[in-house]
């Protein structure tokens, strides 16, 4: 059962900013680590000071790109050409880690035959719903419901011959066609990159903020797997994420698809428990019991399972809801009140119309803020006419985050305590008092009521109080976040006790995900303790890191299948006879079995413990016999019946493939019929999104972050020094395109597209260069975007014009790639 305990690993770092230093080889794809994390960027140039190459690949020669041994200039949102030509490449001369292969990723499982990619379509595809039926996105199974695996590679429904077939076409030339990289510098990097080995991967926005987000990134995963990188101490896929406390923030599930600690969120399909356990499986399901119980406490019955019928469910037809559409949905007038804590879409979401229209929409804005922002400040947007806007707008003074106890969790997982180092000023209050005033005058409101529904807030356990205070006592949260035995009421130690325990003795407000970070033993996030005996960087005793304290995910595959370091200077874990031990805490796999056994040899934390080199749904057959005993009361077939866990695949394909941004200068070279990611999401507001064409937007657009401003400069916009570091915004571009539209540095220019004009100064450089697409010239722009009309400094913010269109399983927007013209003055 341990082995399924630390199922998660969303969004993460698998490895981490210390670990960095160990890789002989970083390919910073989509992410400017020097400008935006200048502390991993020490990591990295410690590790080129070992003999480390670094590959940058960005559309802009930026602050990363001037220590890089490889730099290449990529057309924005074309990074899958370039990497599906090196998935070829190494397949075709068998250039992958063949032990790593066979033994830990999916590569010998074969594939249902009726299984099929044709001109740029997976099979399945429904053109009037714009989504696909993914049933023949499965492995060919065997009676005991377990993927059947070939003798050999070689055998043509093979996993990885089906990942050869469909990367035939993307040769050097023809990547280098569609990305304008070069072909020799592309096979280059492909050789740098299976030359030195373990080697990391380090991304951000770059690759995220596209049309195929979340296929650029499967791209990284089955390189690394190809190149037996996964689960390696140097090696990994580093997501050098954003917002200091992003990571915690998803942690916690500010998202709508999950609950806290990533469990799935149910929908109108999943009315009662047991169809959520039929979904979703065993594991998960006593997750979100776990859950359930730490927020319902006593009210948590088996009689009314555990509260479940609590939880909001969300309409399965709007299965991508996200940031964009609940803009859409205020333009439709769907909301009355809109509560805004700590984000600043005025600014920061594209294609602006739709906030400012959306936020004028609604009867109450609340906004919790440092500064007044152009969010809290909507109504007086350019072109706005207050006296139209009826929107009434609240402005709650928020403590920041040096005036706050509490943690922050940072991209490698690490959970780190903090006390708040000044007082805040005025009436401000950290963000946690704010909600709990909030939620307790909302019980003071319902506390007569016999609405069924008001039960949701009446019976949430609400226990965190300071003696006597309306201040918030963080520790008491993370206790609950941590979770308790129920039956003896000491706080849990691992996960593993989630799994193990009959449903409803045990609680944890993230489901296990946190398990461990503050035990009987103290608080974990408070550990200071900076020693690091491997030398590795693993540091096991500073604060504590998701899941389990481990600190590299996935390190079985640090060990070979007889359990021996595959690198040893590297090593993390090993089996020493009798038990696994070393460095680092074994992932996945079971402590105490050989790594030859099935329990002993589990790598990856997915349904069949393999890397997936193919996403294919898949539901693992549940063991004959169920390990919890089920009070009385309780359908007692739910865990019967329920796979210990279910894949349901990537919506747009099992297999990445190269598509272009929604708005592109060209055709898609590889797939003529289908230009962009076919099962992109309609607009919802038409007459405000609008797209344009090439013939009279010919330039593409990208925006990106600078080290003096932060995001939509909410708070650095406000401060003296930094607004005189960076007092401007600017767009940089090629000498070429400043020669052809006749301007110089710092002269005004309008940047337009199919949604509206901004007027900035340029800024002409070397830093981008014309780049040939197909013969073709293509010009590329850049502009950072965190500006807006408050602040000490301030301009036309650029997401005025960017498009709104997003990735199909994140909904994140398509804010690096769209079409724009750009001409001289101000032409407002
Ligand atoms: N000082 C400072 N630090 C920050 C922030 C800040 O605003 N200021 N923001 C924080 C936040 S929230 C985040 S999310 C992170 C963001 O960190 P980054 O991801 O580094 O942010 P960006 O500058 O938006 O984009 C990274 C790079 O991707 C490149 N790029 C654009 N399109 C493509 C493409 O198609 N392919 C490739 N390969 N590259 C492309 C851009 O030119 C840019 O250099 O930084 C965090 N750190
Ligand atoms: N065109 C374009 N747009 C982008 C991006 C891009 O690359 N290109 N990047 C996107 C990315 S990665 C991100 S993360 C988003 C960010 O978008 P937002 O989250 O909207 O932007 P922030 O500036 O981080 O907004 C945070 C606000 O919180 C306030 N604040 C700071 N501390 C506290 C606190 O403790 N409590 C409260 N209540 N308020 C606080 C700040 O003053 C600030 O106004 O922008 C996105 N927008
Ligand atoms: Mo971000």
């Amino acid at each position: 059962m341990a082995s399924l305990a630390p199922s998660f690993g969303r969004g993460a770092m698998t490895n981490s900013f210390t670990d960095m230093k160990n890789a002989k080889v970083l390919l910073i794809g989509g992410n400017n680590t020097a400008e935006n994390h200048p502390m991993a960027m020490r990591w990295v140039l410690k590790a080129q000071k070992n003999g480390a190459k670094i590959i940058v690949v960005d559309p802009r020669f930026n602050r990363t790109a001037k220590v890089a041994d490889i730099y290449a200039q990529i057309r924005p949102g074309t990074d899958i050409a370039y990497l599906g030509a090196i998935v070829k490449y190494i397949i075709e001369n068998k250039l992958y880690d063949q032990e790593y292969v066979k033994y830990y990723t999916t590569a010998l499982y074969k594939v249902n035959p009726e299984f099929s990619f044709h001109e740029g379509l997976f099979s399945g595809f429904d053109e009037a719903k714009k989504t696909y039926n993914k049933d023949t996105w499965t492995y060919q199974l065997g009676p005991d419901g377990k993927p059947i695996v070939a003798d050999s590679f070689d055998d043509p429904d093979t996993v990885l011959m089906k990942l050869k077939e469909h990367f035939k076409d993307y040769t050097f030339e023809k990547a280098s066609q569609v990305t304008g990289i070069p072909a020799e510098k592309i096979k280059l990097i492909a050789d740098t990159l299976v030359e030195n080995r373990p080697g990391t991967i380090l991304y951000a926005l770059g690759m995220t903020q596209k049309t195929t987000g979340v296929q650029g990134i499967r791209m990284y995963a089955i390189l690394q797997l190809l190149l037996g990188n996964m689960g390696m101490a140097g090696g990994g896929i580093n997501a050098n994420r954003g917002e200091p406390n992003v990571q915690g923030s998803t942690d916690m599930a500010c998202l709508p698809h999950i609950l806290p600690g990533y469990m799935p969120a149910p929908t109108d399909k999943h009315a009662t428990l047991n169809d959520y356990a039929m979904a979703f499986g065993t594991t998960r399901t006593k997750q979100t019991i776990a859950l359930l119980k730490a927020w319902y406490g006593d009210k948590a019955t088996s009689e009314n399972e555990f509260g479940y019928h609590y939880l909001p469910k969300r309409d399965s037809k709007e299965a991508s809801q996200g940031h964009i559409s609940i803009f859409e949905n205020m333009n439709k007038g769907k909301f009355k009140l809109g509560l805004i804590f700590a984000q600043n879409p005025a600014v920061s979401t594209p294609n602006l119309e739709l906030v400012w229209k959306g936020l004028s929409k609604l009867e109450m804005l609340v906004v919790s803020e440092v500064f007044e922002t152009e969010t809290a400040a909507f109504w007086q947007h350019p072109g706005a006419n207050p006296k139209e806007i009826k929107t009434e707008v609240i402005l709650l003074p928020a403590a920041m985050s040096f005036e706050k106890a509490g943690t922050m969790t940072n991209s490698a997982r690490w959970i780190q305590g903090k006390p708040a180092a000044v007082r805040p000023p005025g009436e401000a209050k950290p963000d946690a008092d704010i909600i709990s005033m909030i939620l307790l005058k909302l019980k003071e409101l319902y506390k007569n009521s016999t609405d069924e529904k008001d039960r949701a807030i009446l019976d949430l356990t609400w226990d965190y109080h300071v003696e006597g205070k309306e201040e918030i006592d963080l520790e008491k949260v993370l206790k609950e976040i941590n979770g308790y035995d129920l039956t003896t009421g000491k706080l849990l130690n691992s996960a593993a006790q989630i799994q193990k325990a009959e449903p409803g003795t045990v609680s944890s407000g993230l489901g296990g995900l946190y398990t461990g970070v503050i035990t009987e033993e103290g608080n974990h996030t408070l550990r200071h303790d900076n020693s690091d005996p491997s030398g590795l960087g693993l540091y096991p005793n500073w604060t504590f890191a998701w899941p389990g304290n481990i600190r590299i995910l996935y390190n079985r595959g640090s060990a070979d299948i007889n359990g021996k370091p595959r690198d040893k200077d590297r090593a993390l874990v090993w089996w020493d006879g009798t038990k696994w031990t070393g460095p680092d805490i074994l992932d996945v796999a079971a402590k105490d079995k050989a790594p030859n056994t099935p329990e002993g040899s589990k790598v990856f934390p997915i349904a069949d413990a393999k890397g997936a080199l193919f996403r294919t749904v898949y539901a693992q057959p549940q063991a004959e016999k169920v390990s919890v005993e089920l009070k009385e009361g309780y359908d007692p077939n739910i865990f019967k019946v329920a796979p210990i866990l279910k894949e349901a695949g990537i919506a747009d394909g099992p297999l990445p493939a190269h598509y272009e941004p929604k708005e592109s200068p060209v055709e898609n070279a590889f797939y003529p019929k289908q230009k962009n990611n076919p099962i992109l999401r309609e607009f919802r507001v038409p007459e405000i999104q609008k797209l344009g064409e090439a013939k009279d937007y010919p330039y593409v657009l990208t925006t990106y972050m600078l080290t003096e401003q932060f995001l939509s400069g909410g708070v650095t916009r406000n401060t003296p020094q930094l607004a005189e570091l960076m007092p401007s915004n600017f767009v940089e571009m090629s000498k070429n395109l400043a020669k052809k539209i006749g301007v110089q540095s710092g002269d005004k220019v309008t940047i337009s597209t199919a949604r509206g004009k901004v007027t900035i100064p340029a800024m002409v450089t070397d830093r981008i260069q014309t780049l040939t697409i197909n013969g073709k010239q293509v010009e590329v722009v850049g502009v950072p975007w965190g500006w807006g009309f408050k602040g000490l400094v301030s301009g036309d913010s650029i997401n005025l014009v960017t498009n709104s269109v997003t990735d199909p399983n994140t909904g994140t927007p398509e804010y690096k790639a769209c079409l724009c013209n750009v001409t001289k003055g101000d032409n407002e």
